[in-house]
C-alpha cells in the first residue's frame, strides 16, 4: 500500500535530517517511491525564529499502522528528537514524522488517526503532497488534494473593524510599501478614521491562519448622477501570491459595491501592470475610452 509521509525539521542541518529520515524509513517500512521538492514554511500553531523545512514522502509498505506509527517514532527518537510536545505546545524540533495517508486506511485510536487529522488545514503538507498526487482523494473527504488545497486557498475577506485596528496596523504598514514606494507608515489612529470614514470601506484580506495578506479599499463618491464606487489601494503580500487572493477580493468588492448601490465601478491601474489588468479584464471591467487628467503638482 502507498503510504504519504509528512517531513519536517526546523533545527540542526535541515535539509540533512529529512534526507536522513527517508533513508532510515525506507530501510525500515519499505521502499521509497517519491519524495517532494524541500520547503520553507514559518511554523506553524507555535512561535519559533526557526523556519521549518518541509517535505513530503511516498513508501510502498506492507506494514499495519501500528508498525508503521513504532518505526516512525523510534526513527525520530534515534535521530535525537526528545521531546513531542511540551504540555501539549508544539516545540522546535531536529525531525517530525507524520504518518499521512495509507492507501484507504481509516484509523482512530488515541496513539494514532490515519488520514492525519490536520491534513486538510496545513499549507505544508497539501502544497507538497499535491506535487505527488494531485488527484489522491481524501478517503473520508471524499475530496482530492487539489480540492482540498483550493479550500485552503479560500480567503476570508472582511471589512476592517475598528476594533481590530490597533493590531492590524503593522501588517497594512507591510502591505503599503508595495503599493506605492512613496506610500508613508500609518499609526493605528490614521487607520481608524479611515474605518470610521462613511464612504471609505477597508477589506482585509486573511489566509487560513488568519494572517493578514492583503487588503482593498473601495470609496464611494456620491455626485448628482448619483454614487460611484472606486477601487484603490488593491494589494496582496507577495509572500501569498498564486492562491487566488486578488481574484477573491475584486469579486468581494464587486458584491459590496452592488450591495451599496453603487451605479458604476471604477479602477485605475497602471498599462505595465499586465496581471493585474488581465485579472481586472477576467473579472468584467472593461477599458474605458476616456482621458485621466492629473493636476502637474505635488496636491
Ligand atoms: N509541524 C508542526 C507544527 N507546525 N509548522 C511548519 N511550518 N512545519 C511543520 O512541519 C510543523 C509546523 C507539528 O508537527
Ligand atoms: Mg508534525
Ligand atoms: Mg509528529
Amino acid at each position: 500500500m502507498l503510504l504519504y509521509v509528512g517531513l519536517g525539521a526546523n533545527i540542526g542541518d535541515r535539509e540533512k535530517n529529512i534526507k536522513t529520515a527517508v533513508k532510515a524509513l525506507g530501510e525500515r517500512i519499505g521502499a521509497p517511491v517519491g519524495c517532494s521538492s524541500f520547503f520553507v514554511t514559518r511554523p506553524v500553531g507555535f512561535i519559533s525564529e526557526n523556519m521549518f523545512l518541509n517535505a513530503v514522502a511516498v513508501f510502498e509498505t506492507e506494514l499495519s499502522p501500528t508498525e508503521l506509527l513504532a518505526a516512525t517514532q523510534d526513527v525520530e527518537r534515534r535521530m535525537g528528537r526528545t521531546i513531542k510536545s511540551a504540555g501539549g505546545v508544539y516545540t522546535d524540533r531536529v525531525i517530525d514524522i507524520d504518518l499521512l495517508l495509507l492507501g484507504n486506511t481509516v484509523v482512530e485510536t488515541d496513539k494514532l488517526i490515519l488520514p492525519h487529522p490536520l491534513l486538510q488545514e496545513r499549507r505544508f503538507v497539501l502544497e507538497l503532497l499535491h506535487e505527488l498526487a494531485p488527484e489522491l482523494k481524501h478517503p473520508l473527504r471524499r475530496q482530492t488534494v487539489t480540492e482540498m488545497l483550493r479550500n485552503l486557498n479560500k480567503a476570508d475577506i472582511r471589512l476592517l473593524s475598528a476594533e481590530e485596528c490597533p493590531t492590524a496596523t503593522e501588517a497594512v504598514n507591510r502591505l503599503l510599501p508595495q503599493l506605492s514606494q512613496q506610500a508613508t507608515p500609518l499609526t493605528a489612529t490614521d487607520l481608524y478614521r479611515l474605518v470610521k470614514n462613511e464612504t471609505t470601506y477597508v477589506y482585509i484580506v486573511r489566509d487560513e491562519t488568519a494572517n493578514i495578506c492583503g487588503m482593498a479599499t473601495l470609496c464611494l463618491c456620491a455626485s448628482p448622477t448619483g454614487v460611484k464606487a472606486w477601487i484603490e489601494d488593491v494589494v496582496v503580500d507577495e509572500t501569498c501570491r498564486e492562491r487566488g487572493y486578488a481574484r477573491q477580493l475584486i469579486e468581494t468588492l464587486k458584491s459590496e459595491a452592488t450591495h451599496l448601490q453603487a451605479k458604476s465601478l471604477n479602477l485605475t491601474s497602471r498599462p505595465l501592470r499586465t496581471a493585474a489588468n488581465a485579472l481586472y479584464r477576467n473579472a468584467g471591467f472593461a477599458l474605458r475610452d476616456t482621458n485621466v487628467y492629473r493636476l502637474q503638482t505635488d496636491l
